[in-house]
C-alpha cells in the first residue's frame, strides 16, 4: 500500500504537545506517531515537540511555533504535517493556512491506516463509519485540505469506495452503516448464542497491535489442528495486521476443546470514534472465558503497552475475565533478568515447545470445572455417546446389558445434562 493509491510521496513533520496532563510519555507517543505515519506510507522528516500546560485555540500550538514548524518544512521540503493531537476543523484550515502545508492529526492518520487495511465488510463498515464521525464536524477544515493538496493520508476511503464530503450525504451514509452494522450484530449474536449453547471455553488473545497475536493463533492452529492453511489468519510486522476478530476451534490430543479468538490490536490514544465503531468487534472478547494478554518483550514501550491494553479493557467493562500476561517474543530479549520481572507466561510464538507450554497454562484455567464420571447410557441414546466422545475426554468404555458404560470428565453442564445416567 506504499503511496499506490496516492501520487505524492508524504514527507512529514511531526508536532506533538506535552502537557503535565499526558497519560503517556509525550517521547514513546512521538515514536509511535512516527511508526503509525510509516505504516501510512509517509516519510517522517523531523519531529517537533512544544512543552505547554495551556491548548491555543487558533493553532493548536503556539503562533512562534507555527513558524518554527514552517520554516523547519520549508528548509527540509516537506509537504505534510502530522499533529500527534486531535485537531480542530477551524484548527486544520488554520495551520494550513500558515503552513501552506496539508495539515492531518493522529486520528485521521490511525483511520487512514484501517481504511487501507480493513478486509472484511464489516471492518470496512466499521471504518467508514468512524471516518464519517470524524468529518462530520471538521468539514471546513478537511474540504479545504482536499482542495490544497489533493489525495495522500486522510482523504483514504475503505476499500474502493470514495470519501463524501457533503454533509447532507454523510449523515445519510452514516444512518445507511448503522443500520447495516446492526444486521451484522444480529448475526453475530445468533452465532454468539450457539456457542454459549454449546458451552465450549472461549480464550481470546488481546494486546498491543504487532505483539503477535495473530502468529500465537497460527501456531497453535498448525500444532493442534494441522496444516491447514484456510484456518490461518493474516500475521505481519505491521501496525494493524488485524482489523477483525476471528474464531477458530482448537482441539487437543486428549478430545478437550477450546475456542480460540485473535483480536484487533490496540495503540495508545486509540480515536474515540475508533474505538466506537470497533466496539461489536470488540465485543467479542465479553464471551472469553480467559484472556492470553499477549504483549511483545522487544518492545521498549512495553509498560506502556500493558497499560493500554488495560485501558481499553476497563473501557469496554471488562474487568472480571480471568486472564494471564503472555510476555512473548522472548527470544528477541537479551537481559536475562527480563524472565523476573512479573509473574507472567515467557514464550517466543516461534518456539514449539513455548506453544505447548501457553496452550497448558489455557488447560489449566479453563477446563478446571470439569467433573471425572461414569454414565451408563441406553443404547437408545447413542448421541448421548456420540456427544461425549465428541467432546470430552473419555477415560474408559465397556459394553454392558444395559447400556454403554462411559468413564469421562465432563464440564458441569453436561454432568447435570445427563445427571439421571450417572452411576458414580
Ligand atoms: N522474533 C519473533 N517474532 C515474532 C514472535 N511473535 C510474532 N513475531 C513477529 O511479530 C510480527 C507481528 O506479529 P502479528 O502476529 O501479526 O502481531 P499481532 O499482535 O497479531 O498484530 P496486530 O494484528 O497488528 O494487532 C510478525 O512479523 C511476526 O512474525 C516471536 O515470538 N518472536
Ligand atoms: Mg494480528
Amino acid at each position: 500500500m506504499q503511496n499506490t493509491d496516492d501520487k505524492i510521496i508524504q514527507k512529514a513533520i511531526l508536532v506533538g504537545v506535552g502537557t503535565s496532563k499526558n497519560i503517556y510519555d509525550i517521547d514513546k507517543s512521538m515514536d509511535e506517531l512516527k511508526e503509525l505515519a510509516n505504516a501510512a506510507g509517509a516519510e517522517v522528516l523531523y519531529s517537533i515537540v512544544q512543552n505547554k500546560e495551556k491548548i491555543e485555540a487558533t493553532y493548536y500550538i503556539g503562533k512562534g511555533k507555527v513558524e518554527e514548524v514552517k520554516m523547519f518544512a520549508d528548509n527540509l521540503e516537506a509537504n505534510t504535517v502530522i499533529f500527534n493531537n486531535e485537531l480542530s476543523g477551524s484548527q486544520i484550515r488554520n495551520l494550513e493556512d500558515a503552513l501552506d502545508l496539508k495539515v492531518i492529526d493522529r486520528t485521521a492518520l490511525i483511520l487512514d491506516i484501517f481504511a487501507t487495511r480493513a478486509k472484511t465488510r464489516d471492518a470496512k463498515l466499521q471504518v467508514e463509519l468512524a471516518q464519517l464521525r470524524y468529518r462530520l464536524p471538521r468539514l471546513v477544515g478537511i474540504n479545504s485540505s482536499m482542495s490544497r493538496l489533493g489525495a495522500g493520508i486522510g482523504t483514504r476511503g475503505p476499500g474502493e469506495q470514495k470519501l463524501e464530503l457533503d454533509r447532507r450525504k454523510i449523515k445519510e451514509k452514516i444512518t445507511d452503516i448503522k443500520n447495516e452494522l446492526k444486521e451484522i450484530k444480529k448475526q453475530r449474536e445468533t452465532q454468539r448464542s450457539k456457542r454459549v449453547k454449546n458451552r465450549i471455553p472461549i480464550v481470546a488473545l488481546v494486546g498491543y497491535t504487532n505483539a503477535g497475536k495473530s502468529t500465537i493463533m497460527n501456531r497453535v492452529l498448525q500444532k493442534y489442528m494441522g496444516d491447514n492453511e484456510d484456518k490461518q489468519v493474516f500475521e505481519k510486522d505491521m501496525l494493524f495486521a488485524t482489523l477483525d476478530t476471528y474464531h477458530r476451534k482448537v482441539e487437543l490430543p486428549d478430545n478437550k476443546s477450546f475456542i480460540l479468538i485473535d483480536t484487533i490490536g490496540f495503540v495508545s490514544e486509540l480515536p474515540h470514534s475508533l474505538v466506537e465503531a470497533f466496539k461489536a468487534t470488540l465485543e467479542e472478547i465479553r464471551e472469553a472465558d480467559y484472556l492470553i494478554h499477549v504483549v511483545d518483550s522487544s518492545d521498549a514501550h512495553l509498560d506502556m503497552q500493558v497499560k493500554v491494553t488495560r485501558d481499553v479493557l476497563d473501557e469496554f467493562g471488562i474487568k472480571d475475565i480471568p486472564y494471564t500476561v503472555c510476555y512473548n517474543k522472548i527470544d528477541l530479549v537479551e537481559d536475562e533478568d527480563f524472565l523476573n520481572r512479573s509473574t507472567g507466561l515467557y514464550i517466543s510464538a516461534l518456539e514449539e515447545s513455548d506453544i505447548e507450554k501457553l496452550v497448558e497454562d489455557i488447560r489449566g484455567n479453563i477446563f478446571n470445572d470439569y467433573i471425572k464420571c461414569k454414565f451408563l447410557i441406553p443404547y437408545d441414546q447413542g448421541q448421548i455417546v456420540n456427544n461425549l466422545m465428541k467432546n470430552f475426554t473419555i477415560l474408559n468404555t465397556e459394553h454392558t446389558g444395559e447400556g454403554t458404560l462411559i468413564e469421562v470428565e465432563v464440564d458441569e453442564e453436561n454432568y447435570n445434562r445427563y445427571n439421571k445416567y450417572i452411576v458414580e
